[in-house]
């Protein structure tokens, strides 16, 4: 059911009561698997997030036909930052991992900012025998990669893959470099990236100012410079925090979570 290159614009208004009637096999949390087949890729789709009600409306407008032609068996994880203090992009992601796992048997990870949509459904939001990375043609460069290890944007992980490198780090306060890191932790363990090539990996993301509290992060350049030695203590082995909510939206799972602060 595919349709290739799709046309994606961010200037009417979604409600999202009619992209629900728009979607009737999902399911309550935005669970949906395929009728007639039983797809091999369990994908929870894990979304960081606080106060980007607006992006997720039209995120969740074209992703779900989008995830639903490609027969997935999938899920949609908002995990959603409580309080105000800095922003931490890669430590929500980690708390998806472990949270989707308490609600079902996912064996494939796709990690999503909530400002990218894609512009091909041939662009497959599911995991391959190497990391994909998956947002490897943004509108804002010009589509294509800014550098090539560039790992930022959308990726996809296998439990297994995601397991192997403990994680993605905690301790990325603010803006910038804990994707670089997750690039290293691949490399470091004998991982490479896999891409579509850049016209099925084209991609548009909704513009916007920076958001307070997530400035960049002074320390960035120092953490990717040793992630070798980091990553063995910083990761799925050291992740705390508390659920402090959890809402099962007719098209997504809302966790909102306490990640604590900066220690
Ligand atoms: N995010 C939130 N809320 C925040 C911060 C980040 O939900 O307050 C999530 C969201 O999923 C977002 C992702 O984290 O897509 C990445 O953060 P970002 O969109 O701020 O990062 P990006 O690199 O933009 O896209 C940085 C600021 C660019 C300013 C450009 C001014 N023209
Ligand atoms: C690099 C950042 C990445 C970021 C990428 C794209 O410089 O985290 O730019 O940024 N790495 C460091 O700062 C070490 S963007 O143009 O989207 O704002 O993802």
């Amino acid at each position: 059911s595919l349709v290739g290159p799709m046309v994606i614009e961010f200037n009417m208004p979604v409600d999202l009561k009619l992209v629900e009637k728009q979607n009737p096999e999902v399911k309550v949390g935005g669970r949906y698997a395929p009728k007639n087949c039983i797809s091999p890729h369990k994908v929870a789709i894990i979304i960081p997030f606080r106060n980007r009600q607006e992006h997720l409306k039209y995120w969740l407008y074209y992703l779900h036909p989008i995830l639903q032609r490609q027969q997935l068996d999938y899920g949609i994880y908002v995990i959603n930052q409580a309080g105000e203090t800095m922003f931490n992009r890669a430590k929500l992601l980690n708390i998806g991992f472990q949270e989707a796992l308490k609600d079902y048997d996912y064996n494939c990870f796709v990690f999503s900012d909530v400002d990218l949509i894609p512009m091909n459904d041939h662009n497959a939001y599911r995991c391959f025998s190497q990391p994909r990375h998956i947002s490897v043609a943004m509108d804002k460069f010009g589509f294509s990669l800014p550098y090539v290890q560039y790992f930022g944007g959308v990726s996809a992980l296998s439990k297994q893959q995601f397991l192997t490198i403990n994680g993605f780090p905690n301790n990325y306060w603010g803006w910038g470099g804990e994707d670089d890191d997750i690039f290293n932790r691949l490399v470091f363990r004998g991982m490479s990236v896999s891409r579509p090539n850049a016209v099925v990996g084209k991609c548009r993301m909704i513009r916007h100012s920076r958001d307070k509290k997530n400035e960049p992060n002074p320390q960035r350049f120092d953490r990717i410079a040793h992630t070798k030695e980091t990553m063995l203590s910083d990761g799925l082995n050291t992740l705390t925090y508390k659920v402090l909510d959890i809402e099962r939206n007719p098209l997504y799972t809302k966790i909102t979570v306490d990640i604590g602060t900066p220690s």
